[in-house]
């Protein structure tokens, strides 16, 4: 039965604030890290009954805002295979975070286990983890008082403070240890050794890559590379900045991933250390989004590698490397995108495989990338991944390559099913991808960054009354409400050469993203600016 008077008690010590409405979104619940008590204590209670509807399975719970400012916080729960919270859950989850009371929150509790069909009985097993922000000590506290509330076996696995990629590995492979999908060792040090195994074997043979700068974003990932350096000594060097987690303020602030997207601009604490033509990467503040950037060698003009360079860099050696195994048209290769696409990239790419758009959030991306054989998907902001289907991994283990050219190839093909992490976007892993391929290729940030050029573009946020006014459709590049506004749109783009622009809700911050490119920067800025006009 359920431990109605436990769960009563423990409520009582996390109230839901007045007048406020939760909404979980594609990245879980995000706010102020202040008004997010209640919301843990019952993403607790949550992950123990997604636990218990799945038979005891392991899932995971993230606490993090990502690339948001120190102030923010959010949480989010991971399925067993690594993957985003299945859909029906997403309502649960809303449902029982706007429960006013500790009565209507038990209601809801019961509502849940009745349309989920939960046994209570079932064994829960959960494993959760935080970022660096200050306010998450506190979070994770009333996670706990969740966890325990309902039941969850040891009050749950504490991972502590980690990236978000390595709670992801956690979970997969907590609950496919021993089993043929065996993902690896459930530890971040075994996340880290199966990651520099990879990276050995890819290497070898090959120069070693240049020390690599990368910026940190003041946050978790400064961690994580200081332990992976530990295993991949004399093969691989990192330089990490922006590694201060002890002063207030500064995560994301000025730095990371999401700073140079926005800015396209190299982060301060960088300047003057790049010398023309050498490469440095960000991380974000849960260090899944990576960007790549230079100076020019020639103008020392600032040049940026996104998730759209990333995918292409990544998709073209993948096709090399399946023709060069002998196993070309038996495998399908496929590059997922959304509609903030450079369009330059999307060109690019069709021309050597299939392309498919679909809308904004990794669930969706990945959803689609498992479509392929080998699926690579990346947001042009630096999230993305690879991933292998069942039968192409089954494939590559069995095939007879018949040259030692094959044979090398085909081996490579195994090691990167290693070295990348197809649970979820991880910049670490995404960043010795690049570095591999690069290595491979012999190519600078100047040889890869030349494959094309991006089209000028601006990405604006509007702050509206109501964002839930804004419907979309054809891969959220049309609006078909407010009627109207997508006829007007279209008549400012057609007056752009080059132009594109679409508008849409955010699905984490309450504003309405405007994205618009074109044949030059100033007209890019100019029809961004006109669009947000017509939003306004
Ligand atoms: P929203 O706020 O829905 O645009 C943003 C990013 C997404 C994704 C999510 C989750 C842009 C334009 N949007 O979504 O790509 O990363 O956050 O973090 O970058
Ligand atoms: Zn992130």
């Amino acid at each position: 039965d359920l431990p109605e008077e436990v769960l009563r008690e423990y409520s009582e010590k996390h109230k839901k604030p007045e007048s406020v409405n939760f909404a979980y979104g594609t990245a879980g619940f995000r706010t102020l890290g202040e008004r997010l008590d209640s919301v843990m204590f019952r993403m607790g209670v949550l992950a123990g009954l997604r636990s218990k509807a799945l038979g005891g399975k392991t899932i995971g719970v993230m606490v993090t805002a990502s690339h948001n400012p120190e102030a923010d916080n959010g949480v989010k729960l991971v399925d067993p295979m690594g993957e985003m919270l299945e859909q029906s859950w997403e309502s649960y989850a809303t449902y029982l975070a706007n429960a006013e009371t500790t009565d209507e929150f038990i209601t809801n509790v019961q509502a849940v286990i009745y349309r989920g069909g939960i046994s209570i009985s079932q064994p829960a097993n959960v494993v959760y983890a935080r970022d660096t922000r200050p306010s998450g000590a506190a979070l994770v506290a009333a996670l706990e008082d969740g966890l325990k509330a309902i039941g969850v076996e040891g009050g749950g696995w504490n991972a502590g403070v980690t990236t978000t990629p390595v709670l992801h590995y956690l979970v997969r492979t907590t609950n496919t240890k021993g089993t043929p999908e065996d993902y690896g060792e459930p530890s971040e040090e075994g996340y880290y050794s199966k990651l520099a195994a990879a990276l050995k074997a890819l290497l070898s043979g090959k120069p070693s890559p240049p020390p690599l700068i990368v910026d940190c974003a003041n946050g978790v990932g400064a961690l994580s590379v200081a332990a992976f350096s530990k295993h991949v000594e004399g093969v691989f060097q990192f330089q990490p900045t922006n590694t201060d987690l002890q002063t207030p303020g500064l995560l994301n602030f000025k730095a990371g991933a999401d700073f140079v997207k926005t800015s396209q601009s190299i982060p301060p604490a960088l300047q003057g250390k790049l010398s023309a033509g050498q490469r440095a990467a960000s991380f974000d503040g849960d260090a899944d989004r990576l960007m790549y950037f230079y100076l020019d060698d020639q103008t020392s003009q600032f040049r940026m590698l996104d998730g759209d360079k990333i995918a292409a860099l990544v998709a073209g050696h993948l096709v090399e490397l399946v023709n060069a195994a002998g196993l070309a048209g038996r495998i399908e290769l496929g590059v997922v995108q959304t509609a903030y696409a450079n369009g330059s990239s999307t060109k690019f790419l069709e021309k050597r495989l299939p392309v498919k758009c679909v809308p904004t959030g990794v669930k969706h991306l990945h959803h689609a990338a498992e479509a392929f054989g080998i699926g690579v998907y990346f947001e042009a902001n630096g999230h993305g991944t690879v991933v292998f289907s069942k039968e192409t991994l089954a494939l590559l283990n069995s095939h007879q390559p018949s040259t030692p050219e094959q044979t090398k190839a085909t081996e490579d093909l195994i090691q990167l099913t290693k070295l990348i992490n197809s649970a979820v976007g991880d910049a670490l892993s995404d960043l010795l991808l690049v570095e591999v391929v690069l290595a491979s290729k012999g190519y600078t940030a100047t040889q890869w960054n030349s494959s094309y050029s991006d089209l000028p573009n601006r990405l604006v946020k509007v702050l509206v009354p109501d964002r839930s006014l804004y419907k979309t459709t054809d891969a959220e590049r049309k609006l078909t409400e407010p009627v109207g506004l997508q006829e007007k749109i279209d008549a400012l783009v057609a007056q752009y050469e080059a132009g594109r622009s679409f508008v849409r809700a955010s699905g984490t911050e309450d504003a309405v993203r405007v994205y618009a490119e074109a044949g030059t920067r100033e007209a890019a800025d100019e029809l961004a600016f006109k669009v947000a006009g017509l939003v306004y």
